[in-house]
């Protein structure tokens, strides 16, 4: 088969035949792909498990391809799950959030399968880690809008990265908490017990509100931080956590330019996310003030997303009241035009993206077969207020 550039083998020539179980991870945008091997799968009496970010988006959906969907997993549930406690054709979750991962020593075989080259460590090779789950902020096109921030036990995340510091020296580090350093002193601290020299380079996802103050900027520089990707998302909304209070519009936009100026000073590669087209934005303002961003900061790697309406989060639920999802339209569909940072000009390359005014129009071109609403968990915050208007 062909996926992109690559030719690739079959793939279910990677796994071998005659599978009792078959357990399946995928997000929404190559969902169409896992049914596929659901379906073949099934042909040959193999049960098949789906989890992972689609399950959590589109339980049901999921549902029609395979005979079981988990939410929240863990290792109780998937044996119970081995030892037949749930009927075929059901949505199951522990109903806890996750609180511990394998270690990275026990995951290595995971690891050097899915980011060595025969066998041996590149250049591209990274291991990601989790230092938390969930985030304290709610933006709502998030999967994580309601989850609360967790830290993840402080010595399990010491343990991993006195391993890799001897095991694995130099590798990249790609931490995928979805807002790293939330606790901003209990994670450095934990980095800062690696002696300086042996500590691996690292990557976040973290807010500009975090990286706050140069002392903190300092104590990223000093940890090996080499990339940050804090997002902007719109410039009329999502402030609080670009650290902008309530600025929007060219105020916002003056605050963020001189943040992310500042950052680059510390950090070797910047990015910044944007979200363009949800409601907030009218007019000509947000291409304006994303174009000068683009050209104002050059070295800043822009990514521009069209957003998603994602099942169980609340842009979904008032798209949804408000009949703006077309249900027929097949996943895949969802993720077009998905705007490149750099374009060419004159036939010059240039940063700056000539963004379209017309996508923003609030008019949502996304399939969706309805979201399952499965009662939120105790601890989840506004966890009913977005539903209830369904
Ligand atoms: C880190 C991250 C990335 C990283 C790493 C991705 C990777 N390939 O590993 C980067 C930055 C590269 C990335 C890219 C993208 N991402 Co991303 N990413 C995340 C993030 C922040 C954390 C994911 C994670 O590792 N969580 C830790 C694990 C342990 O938790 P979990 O996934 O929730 O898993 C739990 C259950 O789902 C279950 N489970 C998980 N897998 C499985 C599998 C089986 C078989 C079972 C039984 C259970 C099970 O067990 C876990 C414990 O309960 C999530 C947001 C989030 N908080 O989930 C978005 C998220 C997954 N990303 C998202 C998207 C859309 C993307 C992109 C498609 C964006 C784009 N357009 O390019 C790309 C895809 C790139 C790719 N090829 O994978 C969406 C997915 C939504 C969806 N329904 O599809 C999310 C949910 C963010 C959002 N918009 O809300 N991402
Ligand atoms: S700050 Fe990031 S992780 Fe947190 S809710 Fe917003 S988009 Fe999600």
């Amino acid at each position: 088969m062909r996926v992109g550039i690559l030719e690739l083998l079959d793939p279910k020539s990677l796994l071998p035949d005659q599978l009792d179980m078959v357990f399946i991870s995928t997000y929404t945008q190559v969902s169409a792909l896992a049914y596929a091997l659901s379906k073949l799968y099934r042909r040959e009496k193999t049960v098949t498990v789906i989890g992972g970010p689609h399950a959590k988006s589109f339980p049901v959906d999921c549902l029609r391809f395979f005979d079981f969907v988990v939410r929240d997993c863990d290792k109780t549930l998937l044996r119970d799950l081995f030892h037949g406690a749930f009927s075929r054709g059901t949505i199951i979750t522990s109903g806890r959030l996750l609180d511990d991962l394998p270690s990275v020593e026990e995951r290595l075989p995971e690891i050097r399968t899915a980011t060595f080259t025969r066998g041996r460590p590149t250049m591209l090779s990274n291991v990601p880690l989790l230092s938390s789950v969930g985030c304290p902020y709610n933006c709502d096109f998030c999967i994580d809008w309601n989850n609360p921030y967790i830290l993840l036990p402080p010595e399990h995340l010491a343990t991993d990265l006195r391993y890799l510091s001897t095991h694995l020296p130099g590798m990249l580090v790609g931490f995928h908490d979805p807002n790293f350093g939330v606790k901003f002193d209990q994670v450095l601290e934990v980095m800062e017990t690696i002696p300086e020299k042996a500590r691996n380079p690292y990557a976040v996802s973290i807010s500009l509100s975090i990286m706050r103050s140069q002392h903190r900027l300092q104590r990223l520089k000093n940890t090996h931080c080499v990339y940050v990707g804090p997002g902007v998302e719109s410039w009329a909304n999502y402030s609080h956590k670009a650290g902008v209070g309530a600025a929007v519009g060219r105020p916002k936009w003056e605050r963020v330019v001189a943040h992310f100026a500042e950052l680059s000073q510390y950090i070797p590669y910047v990015g910044a996310n944007f979200v363009l087209g949800t409601d907030v934005d009218a007019g000509a303002e947000p291409f304006e003030l994303t174009q000068a961003f683009m050209r104002r900061l050059p070295f800043v790697w822009p990514m521009v997303f069209i957003p998603i309406p994602y099942g169980g989060t609340p842009l979904y639920d008032s798209y949804r009241a408000e009949d703006r999802i077309l249900k027929p339209m097949p996943f895949s569909f969802y993720y077009l035009p998905f705007s490149p940072g750099v374009l060419r000009e004159d036939g010059r390359p240039v940063r700056g993206a000539h963004l379209d005014e017309d996508a923003c129009a609030p008019r949502v071109e996304h399939t969706a077969v309805p979201a399952e609403t499965l009662p939120s968990l105790p601890h989840r915050r506004h966890a009913h207020a977005a539903r209830q208007a369904t």
